[in-house]
């Protein structure tokens, strides 16, 4: 089945790409265009494997999921296409031979960012696996022109850039005009009646339309030929055509409408857990919404089925509620165009749809007000209207006179239409992302839905794959596995547990230190090379990257250095394991006090860095512009992981996944898949601390947290809270940091102030970090604590995490080529 790779083909068919795509030859073209070319000569292989697997996938017709997405953070396509077609090795040696480092034309390639953080990349990583179990499979989602912005750290402070991403082309995505769709906005509708079937019929009138253009990006099975399909919709004007046609002459209309396909897909919100309410975004969800819906009814048609039996042949897996519209919008086109009777159409809709919460954070609720909900999408406003009733109606059968439960439970209140409540009344499963995640949303947040419908309740923990975050970013140790345990690990990550047998061997401890070491002189290179700093990677790398939020307690880390470095100023006898701590984070544009927390980390490195009398016993590094690309290399050199959340409020993570394959042991608290991953593990293979999700909830409830007590009691807290208002780090600025201190600290106890919980959390966090570094001390103890990490690391796979999707929620048939 698969071909072997011929290499003199390979090397002349990249020379002739260069020919074709920019008249040069391999000697005067540019490194970027080299990437182009390689690229274009990998999609030649990729092409007859779509093709193939599309072919075998109408043959046997099995039943797809099309999970839909705002984003998908996929980073990188080529390093990671040549490790799933199994050509990685075999290119990087063709290239070699004529005079090309595969790995700096891979830098070439920028990310694609079409996503935020977690959600977005956890997506990513199903499509991997999708394609790697062999399911039929669509991402579906939207192709913006302007993906996560990338961000320049200026004096300390976050500048967002606008990332460009489609500036010189993407070489793997393929346009495909012939599966257009239309999606319609605004207007009114406009009831007839039809004698014929003596039913009325419902006619959206004086819209604005938009012409949504498939892009198919090819997502690869590792190793087995599949190419399964992430589809992003671009915007185009349908006036161009309709001019012509009925529309003739309403010239503004066309001006309109070329702006509406212009705005939609132009640049993702790049606001993580936070909710704003913007008519762009709801646009821009109904639109990837609508022509995915669309196209999955048409593809289902195609393949000859009866439309009230859809859903034995496709399922809708609803990231997050931000495409929980797709409810609306199935039953439209199967009442409106399909010409089912409501009831029908609910059957089918309510087998058809499962909808993932990905956050308990209330800011991150999506609620649209009733009046731009109805004037967008006026028709589908009407269905979630009627939705409400029959769901309300449910509601008072079941909890008679209990007005309290409709308040709380109704789709559309208080002039909006809350989109979890939709998701949850019209799904037939709603999953959490984490065991205790999914206890929180069962007994809190969501308490209510549970007890009406338990049965559709259910956790799937997240996953990471390791094909990209271990056999791509981390070579070295992706070897060092293989050579010790085979490499059957690639597929079936429970596998890795065999490397236990090694935990104890003090040649294998040494090997794996030694490779770890590399990885640190790899990171310690991008370092110098992007922010001038010298950092020792004999010191202990500790490190926290992901998103930039409160509940996430960047501010707790630095707020330790700032004590840490305290300590050593004291007491610079006191013996000290030097340190190197690393951050990387994006902040919302508007998210001011996480803008803050980072120009706090900021100033705080340049004292910290340049204080030769600390004996670089100490550093600090802000890593600019974290993203997908970056990642893979700081996962593979982090000694520490850093996942202090407050407990409760991360709903799984998946950064501490992708830590602890990489042999990092995680600093955290019991907080989303860090209980699982302390579980696999064992506690003395962790460093756990901080208060409990239950003490964290019953405070919230029941008040009772004073931060001021703290403040009062704790000399090491006070001391580096005034640091944050005496100027120490802000150049005698008293203002540069109020806020931060604000907010952890109102003169009197007040429920507003340290909502996160840190100084609550600070002292077990100081003392669990020296339990870093007692057990940093010891070599051995180490090396076989990191090494066990790797080893228990198999549960976390996203293979896992599909399968259990597949099996418990999806029923999806397995496809062999
Ligand atoms: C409407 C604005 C908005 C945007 C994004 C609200 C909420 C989101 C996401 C749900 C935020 C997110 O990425 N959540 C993360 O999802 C990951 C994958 O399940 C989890 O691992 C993280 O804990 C969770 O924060």
């Amino acid at each position: 089945m698969k071909k072997k790779f011929d290499k003199k083909k390979f090397i002349a068919e990249v020379k002739d790409n260069v020919k074709t795509l920019y008249r040069k030859n391999l000697d005067e073209a540019t490194q970027e265009q080299i990437f182009q070319a390689v690229s274009y000569a990998a999609k030649d292989t990729i092409i007859d494997n779509w093709l193939e697997t599309q072919e075998q996938y109408e043959k046997q017709n099995p039943k797809i999921v099309y999970y839909m997405s705002m984003e998908f953070l996929m980073g990188r396509a080529l390093g990671n296409n040549l490790i799933n077609l199994c050509e990685y090795d075999e290119v990087k040696e063709a290239l070699e031979e004529i005079g090309l480092d595969l790995n700096v034309i891979e830098d070439q390639e920028p990310d694609a960012a079409l996503g935020n953080g977690g959600l977005g990349r956890l997506a990513a990583c199903f499509l991997d696996s999708l394609a790697t179990l062999g399911y039929d499979s669509y991402g579906c989602g939207i192709r913006y022109r302007y993906g996560m912005f990338k961000q320049k750290i200026e004096n300390g402070y976050q500048i967002e850039v606008p990332d460009n991403w489609l500036k010189n082309g993407n070489p793997f995505e393929l346009r495909r005009p012939e599966y257009a769709k239309e999606v319609k906005f605004g207007g009114h509708v406009h009831v007839e009646y039809d004698p014929k079937t003596k039913e009325n019929k419902f006619i959206q009138r004086d819209y604005q339309s938009v012409r949504a253009v498939p892009y198919d990006i090819p997502i690869i099975g590792y190793g087995n030929g599949i190419v399964n399909t992430l589809r992003v919709w671009d915007a185009e004007a349908v006036s161009d055509f309709q001019l012509d046609s009925f529309n003739k002459g309403d010239y503004m209309k066309a001006v309109e409408e070329q702006n509406l396909a212009r705005n939609i897909v132009e640049v993702l919100y790049p606001a993580d857990e936070h909710y704003a309410g913007k008519e762009l975004r709801l646009k821009q969800q109904y639109f990837f919404v609508s022509a995915s819906v669309q196209a999955a009814i048409a593809k289902f048609k195609s393949r000859g089925g009866d439309i009230r039996k859809f859903y034995e042949k496709a399922t809708f897996q609803l990231n997050d509620t931000h495409p929980t519209v797709a409810v609306a919008e199935l039953m439209r086109i199967l009442i409106d165009e399909e010409g089912l009777g409501w009831d029908e159409a609910w059957e089918v809709t309510t087998k058809t749809c499962a909808y993932t919460n990905h956050t308990i954070m209330a800011e991150a609720l999506e609620k649209w007000p009733i009046e731009l909900f109805s004037r967008l999408l006026p028709r589908v406003y009407q269905i979630v209207e009627e939705i409400n009733r029959r769901f309300v109606e449910e509601i008072k059968a079941k909890y008679p006179g209990n007005q309290e439960k409709i308040r709380k439970m109704a789709i559309i209140y208080d002039g909006q239409v809350k989109m979890a409540h939709l998701a949850i009344a019209a799904g037939y499963s709603v999953n959490g992302v984490a065991a205790l995640h999914t206890e929180i949303l069962k007994n809190q947040e969501l308490k209510d839905f549970y007890e009406m419908m338990p049965e559709k309740f259910n956790n799937k923990t997240n996953g990471i794959t390791q094909r990209r975050f271990l056999l791509h970013g981390n070579p070295l140790l992706a070897k060092w596995v293989t050579e010790h345990i085979g490499d059957e690990w690639v597929t079936d990550l429970s596998k890795i547990s065999k490397l236990k047998l090694f935990a104890d061997d003090k040649k294998a401890q040494q090997e794996f230190m030694n490779i770890k070491y590399q990885n640190k002189v790899r990171l310690a290179k991008y370092i110098k090379e992007h922010n001038g700093i010298d950092v020792d990677p004999r010191s202990i790398f500790d490190v926290q990257v992901k998103r930039l939020h409160e509940y996430k307690r960047q501010l707790l880390n630095i707020l330790h250095v700032m004590h840490l470095y305290n300590t050593i100023k004291d007491h610079p006898e006191m013996k000290f394991y030097p340190r190197t701590f690393i951050f990387g984070a994006k902040a919302a544009a508007g998210y001011r006090r996480a803008k803050q927390t980072i120009k706090l980390i900021n100033t705080v490195a340049d004292v910290i860095n340049n204080d030769a009398s600390i004996g670089g016993k100490l550093k600090v590094v802000f890593i600019e512009d974290y993203r997908v690309s970056n990642a893979e290399m700081i996962f593979a050199a982090a000694d520490v992981s850093e996942q202090i959340s407050t407990a409760s409020k991360e709903a799984s993570g998946t950064g501490n996944m992708k830590f602890m394959l990489n042999g990092a042991p995680t600093l955290g608290t019991m907080d989303g898949a860090n209980v699982e991953i302390v579980q696999e593990v064992g506690e003395e293979n962790a460093f756990i601390f901080g208060l409990s999700s239950d003490e964290v909830i019953n405070y919230e409830k029941n008040g009772g947290y004073c931060p001021m007590d703290y403040f009062n009691n704790d000399q090491d807290i006070r001391r580096v809270l005034m640091q944050l208002i005496n100027g120490e780090y802000s150049g005698n600025d008293s203002e540069m940091f109020r806020d931060l201190y604000n907010s952890l600290l109102n003169t009197q106890c007040s429920d507003k102030a340290d909502t996160y919980f840190i100084l609550a959390d600070f002292k077990s966090y100081a003392e669990a970090q020296k339990k870093v570094e007692e057990a940093y001390r010891d070599e051995a103890r180490w090396a076989k604590m990191a090494m066990l990490n790797v080893a228990c690391s198999g549960k976390f796979t996203s293979d896992r995490t599909i399968q259990e999707y597949v099996d418990e929620i999806w029923k999806l048939d397995k496809v062999t080529l």
